[in-house]
């Protein structure tokens, strides 16, 4: 169980308002009507009991429809995906972050998307959600060598772009994550840099694949996946996928990422799921999908979307850009 640690506010204090106020705020824009227009609407509900493990009664997402790039391959039960997870903010163990990202404070939240953009801008939860929200069901595969299936609720990055209008400079898109010291444990180890951030090339960023989630399994995302916003991009190995963002910057360099950071000759840059190309501790052939402990599963070249994705890598060598 969880044992009080000495923050300013006690955890107690924090927990239940920010999960009163983040649902309030869902509350408050489906009532307002505002939502009425989007692909997906909100209700009022909880999960319910119906899954153990569920501690979490979420706002819910309906009539996002589930996208044609989806996978049809079985999704990973609910409680799995949200008790088996990497989130270094909250700690390095598989469920840390169910234990303790309950702590993140989530509002007011606002993603700042900056760099070298013709109309910089901010945008908060409520703008998010107006852009045309989907279900998209994608593999993610952990550089650990397991993997599971989610049913995303997000919108494409694309979208985002549009509205900012990137420049003809913007070659890169840096994406930067939440840091509180309060309420994150993990921030007192230095085990990665921080702030969290990643970098995707802009033409990564921008193909149709790559989304930014805000919810899973018809609901707004968990703490510990993400709240509430996250990028998922399903070719790549799963440390790329950001959680938490809180600002998005258009550059025209390469970003340095904090994984490169950690471990350059360990995590590269472009980090496409590749099973040709071992980690320097482990191999990269076969994959355990959560929960089974097996790996057995022969992992697929960019995790399977190598019909979409390849041709943005012709004739890069991906052994030397791993
Ligand atoms: N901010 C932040 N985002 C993060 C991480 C993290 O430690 N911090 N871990 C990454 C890793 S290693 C993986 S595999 C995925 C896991 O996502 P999931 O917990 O939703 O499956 O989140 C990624 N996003
Ligand atoms: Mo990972």
């Amino acid at each position: 169980m969880l044992t009080r640690r000495s923050h300013t506010t006690p955890s107690s204090e924090i927990t239940p308002r920010d999960r009163y106020l983040r649902r309030r705020d869902w509350l408050r824009l489906a009532a307002a009507g505002s939502l009425a227009s989007l692909s997906g609407a909100l209700t009022a509900c909880s999960r319910g009991a119906d899954e153990p493990g569920s501690t979490l009664g979420l706002g819910k997402i309906t009539g996002a429809h589930t996208s044609p790039l989806s996978t049809d391959e079985a999704i990973t039960a609910y409680r799995h995906a949200t008790t088996y997870n990497n989130y270094y903010e909250f700690g390095t163990g598989k469920s840390d972050p169910a234990s303790y990202a309950r702590q993140l404070s989530g509002e007011p939240w606002t993603v700042v998307v900056e760099g070298e953009v013709a109309k910089p801008r901010s945008f908060g939860v409520e703008d998010l959600l107006r852009l045309p929200l989907e279900e998209r069901i994608y593999r993610l595969r952990c550089v650990e060598a397991w993997s599971m299936v989610i049913p995303w609720i997000g919108f494409e990055f694309n979208q985002l772009a549009k509205l900012v209008e990137p420049t003809s400079k913007a070659r890169f898109v840096e994406f930067v994550t939440a840091a509180q010291p309060e309420n994150m444990i993990g921030l007192r180890s230095s085990v990665l840099h921080w702030p969290y951030t990643e970098g995707l090339r802009i033409d990564e960023a921008m193909h149709p694949l790559t989304i930014l989630a805000v919810g899973m399994y018809g609901e707004v995302l968990p703490n510990q996946n993400g709240a509430p916003v996250r990028l998922v991009v399903p070719w790549k190995y799963g440390f790329k996928s950001a959680k938490a963002i809180v600002r998005i910057r258009f550059v025209e360099r390469q970003p340095l990422t904090t994984w490169e950071r950690a471990g350059p000759g360990e995590y590269g840059f472009y980090s496409n799921v590749n099973p040709a190309v071992d980690h320097v501790r482990w191999a990269q052939q076969k994959e355990r999908r959560i929960p089974n402990l097996v790996a057995n599963r022969p992992t697929q070249l960019f995790n399977g979307y190598g019909d979409q994705v390849a041709s943005l890598y012709a004739g890069l060598d991906l052994k030397k850009f791993f």
